[in-house]
């Protein structure tokens, strides 16, 4: 099989990938190692950028999100027994829609299947070669077959499990990373939200988010040990530790009901640099993690995805490499503010298990600033909202 440019994952950033291509008129194919429903089976984000928003306009799957995404105008920051509100409307006059990744990756899924392009799922095995050279290839196995893709460029979007970047020899590639002494445990339930926006809660006890996915559905963390297990938690213990982290109003207006996903995810700050190998692109999560307190990793992964579309169809379309070439100092740009603003998010929100009385004090005294300073809110609202592209 011969294609353009080879898609490696099909999770958001793949599949946004090929849909801006295909609406081009570029030649993709995805290879995914799970099955369909196994990737709309994941729960993770929930907040879009404006430029996230817009881009899936440009890719023509954005009509269900402008119909059922909720507009977020801003969110609570809660400590001390109170919540302070931060406008992002009036603050920097942008706001966010609230709207689940599995709503994204369904839309983005029957946008690429009504588009006819091909994905090919439970694809194993899958190795790059000759992503140096000037034509690449991509193996893969499917149903115990031996297949060859031959194409002119390698999206790797295959997140941070994934074959793309440790396909790029450890003489080039350089990691920074950071990893957390904590972790964040979710639930998914059938009830309205506690409040109309985020809360973010600051306590001794540790972090906990109020978010939600529609007027009838919440999304709850609570920040947890890297050694607990989601066994160690029933829905009960789950409440219990919420109740005490949030304000005396939440606490009243927060229905409790069964949880159907509940699952404990790490946190991490990590960047991969180079962001193109030859002819090997690397995107979204394959590249860079960040932890969720930001909200920033789809919307990360988006905004990589708009450098690359922009330089693969400057190529495709007026023969220039520029935009190639400039991809991953672009994209790097971006990553690396995006970086700073969820580590700095994490540090002031969550309790650190080993911090000093120092450590405490300035965490109190950013969060006491934070909200008494509009010079400071603007900064938070500006980058929650998205930084430009
Ligand atoms: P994904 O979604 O991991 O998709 C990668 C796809 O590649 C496949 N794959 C392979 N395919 C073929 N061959 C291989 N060898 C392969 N190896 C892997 C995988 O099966 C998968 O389908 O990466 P992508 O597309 O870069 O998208 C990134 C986002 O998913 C991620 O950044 C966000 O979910 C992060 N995140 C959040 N981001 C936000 O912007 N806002 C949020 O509110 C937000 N909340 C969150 C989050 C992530 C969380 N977790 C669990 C990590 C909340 C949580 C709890
Ligand atoms: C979510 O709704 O899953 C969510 C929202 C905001 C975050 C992280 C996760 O910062």
């Amino acid at each position: 099989m011969r294609t353009q440019v080879a898609i490696i994952g099909a999770g958001p950033a793949g599949l946004l990938l090929g849909q801006l291509l295909t609406k081009q008129g570029i030649d993709n194919v995805i290879l995914e190692r799970q099955t369909g429903e196994y990737v709309l089976g994941r729960i993770r984000a929930g907040v879009v950028e404006k430029g996230a928003a817009d881009l899936l306009d440009a890719a023509g799957v954005g009509a269900r999100m402008h119909r059922e995404g909720l507009i977020h105008d801003g969110i609570e920051v809660a400590f001390g027994g109170e919540r302070h509100r931060i406008n992002f409307r009036e603050l920097v006059g942008k706001s966010v829609i609230v709207y689940g990744q599995t709503e994204i990756t369904r839309d983005l899924m029957e946008g690429r299947a009504a588009a006819g392009a091909p994905t090919i799922y439970e694809a194993e095995d899958v190795s790059l070669h000759d992503i140096t050279g000037d034509k690449p290839r991509v193996r893969y196995k499917k149903d115990g077959a031996e297949h060859e893709i031959a194409c002119d460029y390698i999206a790797g979007c295959d997140g941070y499990h994934g074959v793309s970047r440790k396909s790029i020899p450890d003489s080039v590639l350089r990691s920074f990373e950071r990893v957390y002494p904590f972790g964040w445990l979710g639930i998914l339930v059938e009830k309205p939200p506690v409040s109309d926006e985020l809360i973010y809660a600051s306590h001794e006890r540790g972090f906990a988010l109020c978010s939600m996915r529609s007027h009838t559905r919440s999304r709850l963390y609570i920040q947890c040990s890297l050694e607990d297990r989601v066994e160690d938690w029933s829905d009960e213990r789950f409440y219990a530790e919420l109740k005490r982290r949030l304000d005396g109003d939440a606490v009243a207006r927060l229905q409790k009901g069964p949880s159907f996903e509940k699952s404990i995810a790490p946190l991490r700050s990590f960047v991969a640099e180079p962001m193109r190998h030859g002819r090997l692109f690397l995107a979204g999560d394959a590249a860079h993690i960040v932890p969720p307190t930001g909200a920033k990793g789809l919307n990360l992964a988006a905004s990589d995805v708009y450098y690359l579309w922009q330089a693969l169809s400057e190529f495709y379309k007026q023969g220039s490499k520029a935009g190639i070439d400039a991809y991953s100092a672009r994209a790097l740009a971006r990553v690396w503010k995006a970086e700073r603003f969820s580590w700095w998010m994490t540090s002031m929100l969550h309790r650190f298990p080993d911090s000093s009385g120092f450590e405490q004090k300035m965490q109190q005294a950013e969060l006491a600033y934070l909200v008494s300073s509009p010079a400071a809110m603007t900064s938070l609202a500006e980058n929650y909202v998205g930084l430009h592209y």
